[in-house]
Formats: structure tokens, sequence, C-alpha cells
């Protein structure tokens, strides 16, 4: 099968941007779907996740099983060769008016197996915003080929769910500008796809608006995967771990979901033998094995 263009520039710049798939009337449930979560997050939680805005568990609101078993995206793992996914997590994230950058990091936990460098892509993320998003909004930003090439940012030591998250140092160099970035700007409909193991972070929200996303992780081809890497998968899936301070209101898991919501994406459900040992987590790359990657 011919790569198709949007598959080569994932490849190569570790995100694409597909423009316009999702018709407004699936966006305008999506707005419905988002405002009810958003009046559920508690003040500790925003504290907690300043950096993001907050950040909530799809698992918790079987609403949007519609959006994640949706047929526009299914064409797209089609058209991208990322065939064979699993769903692993998700989260509605939204920035507040006037709030700071998102810090610069990458979501790929998976580093302890050698497949993390090379062009094998283990996970991607599927971004759908809800409002016209750029810099000016708390729009996201990217560093290109940071999934495959080792960048300065690599070195700085930065974590999810920490200090970095509550913002206690904004003078910190994983929020400031880097002359490598590049501003991703879209509008609703558009979906961002990027590689898990990108760096990523976000501009502050400058505007007096909410930003907010639905952000969905998934692992194509996810028969193909080593053991262990499939058995961390379906602990994420089931919720079988905790980020420090990450409070949610119901603590669902997809699999006891109803019925009508759970049957339109029981086929991306990750199995595995209980018996398989999780891959460890492990979110900092290897930087010499990185850095060979890139010559490779
Ligand atoms: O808020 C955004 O635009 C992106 C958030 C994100 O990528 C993350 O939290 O890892």
């Amino acid at each position: 099968m011919m790569k198709s263009a949007n598959r080569e520039k994932l490849e190569q710049q570790g995100y694409c941007i597909i423009p316009g798939i999702f018709e407004q009337s699936m966006m305008e449930k999506l707005n419905q779907w988002s405002g009810k979560v958003l009046e559920n997050v508690s003040e500790n939680h925003r504290t907690q996740f300043k950096a993001q805005g907050c950040r909530v568990d799809i698992s918790d609101y079987p609403d949007f099983s519609e959006i994640i078993g949706h047929e526009a995206l299914a064409a797209l793992f089609d058209e991208l060769d990322l065939g064979g996914h699993v769903f692993s997590c998700g989260s509605i994230i939204s920035k507040p008016p006037s709030s700071p950058a998102l810090f610069w990091h990458q979501d790929w936990w998976g580093w302890d197996d050698p497949m993390s460098y090379t062009d094998r892509i283990p996970q991607v993320n599927m971004m759908i915003y809800l409002s016209p998003t750029s810099a000016d909004n708390g729009g996201l930003r990217v560093i290109p080929g940071s999934h495959r090439q080792k960048h300065s940012i690599h070195e700085i030591p930065g974590e999810y769910g920490s200090a970095m998250s509550r913002v206690e140092e904004p003078d910190h160099p994983l929020y400031q500008l880097w002359e490598e970035e590049y501003a991703i700007k879209v509008q609703p409909g558009d979906v961002v796809v990027k590689d898990a193991r990108l760096l990523h972070g976000t501009y502050s929200n400058a505007s007096n608006e909410d930003r907010t996303l639905l952000s969905l992780n998934f692992n194509p081809n996810y028969s193909g995967l080593p053991a262990g890497m499939q058995s961390r998968i379906k602990k994420i899936f089931m919720r079988e771990w905790k980020f420090d301070g990450h409070s949610v209101p119901n603590d669902l898991q997809m699999v006891q979901w109803p019925e009508l919501y759970r049957g339109k994406i029981e086929h991306l459900f990750p199995s595995c033998a209980d018996d398989v040992t999780p891959l460890n987590f492990n979110f900092s790359p290897d930087l010499d094995l990185l850095s060979r990657a890139e010559h490779s």
C-alpha cells in the first residue's frame, strides 16, 4: 500500500493535521457533553492541574463512546495505515481564560522497550479541539521530529502530575518558547494526530474563553506489540494505576459502561493474558539510543 501524504508527515514530523472530519452536529454534542464534565471539576483538581487547566478521564463519561467509535476516526486509522488499534485512555482537557502554558513533555511511557526507538508508531494521540485554537488561546505547540530525534528539551527533567502541573516555578525553561517550536492552528472538526513520543506543550490561554479538547490515545496494530507493552496498555485502559493528585468524580472503567455505550467501542478494548508482566512505566527516553535512532 502506498503511504498517504498524511502518513508521511506523521512519520517525518511526528504529527499531522486532518481538517474537518467531524460534522457540526457532532461538535455540538461534544461541546454539550464537555460542558457537563467541566461543571464537575473540583477546585482542588484545577490547582493540581493548573498547567493543563483540567484533565478529566473520559472513562467517567460514557456519552463519549460516540466519538471514540466514530466512523470518521475509523476511516482515518485506515488512511494512515494505523489499523488494528485499541483504545488505551483519553481525557477532556480544558484551559480556562487567562491560564498558563503547559510545560514541554512527551506522553510515551514505554521507553524501556527497544521498539520505542524505531519507526514503529507505538501510540497515537488523536486531539479534537472544540473551538478555533491557536497560539493566542492556549494552542498546541510541538517540536517537529522530536519523536525520533534528540532535542535539548529531552535533557531537562520535568514530570507530569507534579510541581510542573501545579506551575510552582513559572520561569522554568519547560514553560518557555523554543526556537524550533511550531504552533498548531486548528478549527473545530479538525483532528491533530500526534505520535505519543513527540515533544509538545501549549501556549498560555490569553483569551477570555475556555479552550477545550478531547485527547484520545490509541495503540495501532496492538496484536503486533510486545506482550509487556500490551499488558501495560490493558492496565492503563482498566485504570489500574494513578497519577499523583489525579482525582476524578466517578472512577468508572469503560468495561462497566452500559451496553448502549460500550457496544459502540467494545471492538477497541485491549485484551491480554492476565499473567503477563506489564512493561515498566518509563517516560524518559534513553538519549544515547534516541540520538543513534536519529542517524539510523
Ligand atoms: O491542552 C492541550 O492542548 C494539549 C494537552 C496535552 O497534550 C497533554 O496534556 O499531554
